[in-house]
């Protein structure tokens, strides 16, 4: 609800989050599924939409607050417009849009690489990313008020062997939030990228195309972030107050120093 978006009381340093409308894409697992279960500790409605149905529908009934699961493939343009167009008019109005939806496939060098799986990283945390902010934003821009949340990446920002595609994709999530806030300028609406290190959740598992063992060993080294670390940086930075736009947030596991070095300690 947009009144209590644009609630301003000088006692309080935050915005309340209650009855806010929040989208989030990619909600059927890992960050995603942790940001609804934040937002939803916070009082939020949410629009939940990711590819796997059950999945979406299981997490609605777990939740305290109102929920409507929207099943989307964020690469499919005109699925994504339909989709938004179509959201019933209590649900129209999106106050807050988080997205997550993105993966990484494959590690090999670029010229061992599976342009296939360039194509799914591409297409899904880029041009997937772009298809649902341009669907939902007009919609906040024409109400001056509203929150874009971008999952980007410390690969965003770095780059390590064999993630040059993944990394080039974050990179643009990077350059989008920039861009999406200059053209904001005259707006209340406001953007925000949260960065995160390495985070345990289906990440690896999706990055091996489904090679659990190989994917495990990925967080044998060191405690990683967990999901709800990641969810704790979004819905801190909406609720800080209207005039306050955190531009970026950036989390490490303390173990991982950069993209590369970190310190081994085993996961305990
Ligand atoms: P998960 O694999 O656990 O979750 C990814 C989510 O994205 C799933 O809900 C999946 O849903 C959804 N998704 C993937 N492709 C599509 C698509 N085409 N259409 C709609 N939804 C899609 O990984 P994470 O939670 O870790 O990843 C979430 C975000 O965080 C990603 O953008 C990732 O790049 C970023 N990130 C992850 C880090 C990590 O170490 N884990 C670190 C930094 C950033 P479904 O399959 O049901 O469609
Ligand atoms: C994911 C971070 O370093 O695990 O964005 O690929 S990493």
């Amino acid at each position: 609800m947009v009144a209590a978006l644009l609630s301003k009381d000088s006692e309080r340093r935050f915005i309340m989050l209650n009855d806010t409308t929040v989208l989030i894409t990619g909600a059927s697992s890992g960050i995603g599924r942790a940001c609804a279960h934040a937002f939803a500790r916070a009082g939020a409605r949410l629009v939940l939409a990711a590819r796997r149905r059950e999945r979406l529908e299981d997490l609605a009934a777990e939740l305290d607050v109102p929920c409507h699961v929207v099943v989307l493939d964020v690469r499919n343009r005109d699925a994504v417009n339909t989709a938004i167009d179509g959201l019933p008019a209590e649900w129209s109005d999106i106050d807050i849009l988080v997205n997550n939806a993105g993966l990484s496939r494959g590690l090999e060098p670029v010229h061992q690489g599976d342009p296939d799986d360039w194509e799914e990283m591409i297409d899904t945390n880029v041009k997937g990313l772009l298809w649902v902010t341009r669907a939902v934003l007009p919609g906040m821009v024409d109400r001056d008020v509203g929150h874009v949340v971008n999952i980007g990446s410390v690969s965003g920002h770095d780059v390590y062997p064999g993630g040059a595609v993944y990394c080039g994709t974050k990179f643009a999530v990077h350059a989008l939030t920039t861009g999406l806030r200059i053209d904001l300028k005259g707006t209340r609406v406001r953007c925000t990228t949260v960065d995160p290190g390495m985070v345990e959740s289906e990440f690896s598992l999706v990055r091996f195309h489904g090679d659990a063992e190989r994917a495990g060993g990925v967080y044998d080294n060191f405690p990683p972030l967990t999901p709800d670390d990641v969810a704790d940086a979004v819905v801190w930075s909406v609720s800080r107050p209207p005039h306050v736009n955190i531009g970026e947030i950036v989390l490490w596991p303390t173990d991982q120093k950069t993209v590369t070095i970190s310190h081994p300690r085993g996961n305990t």
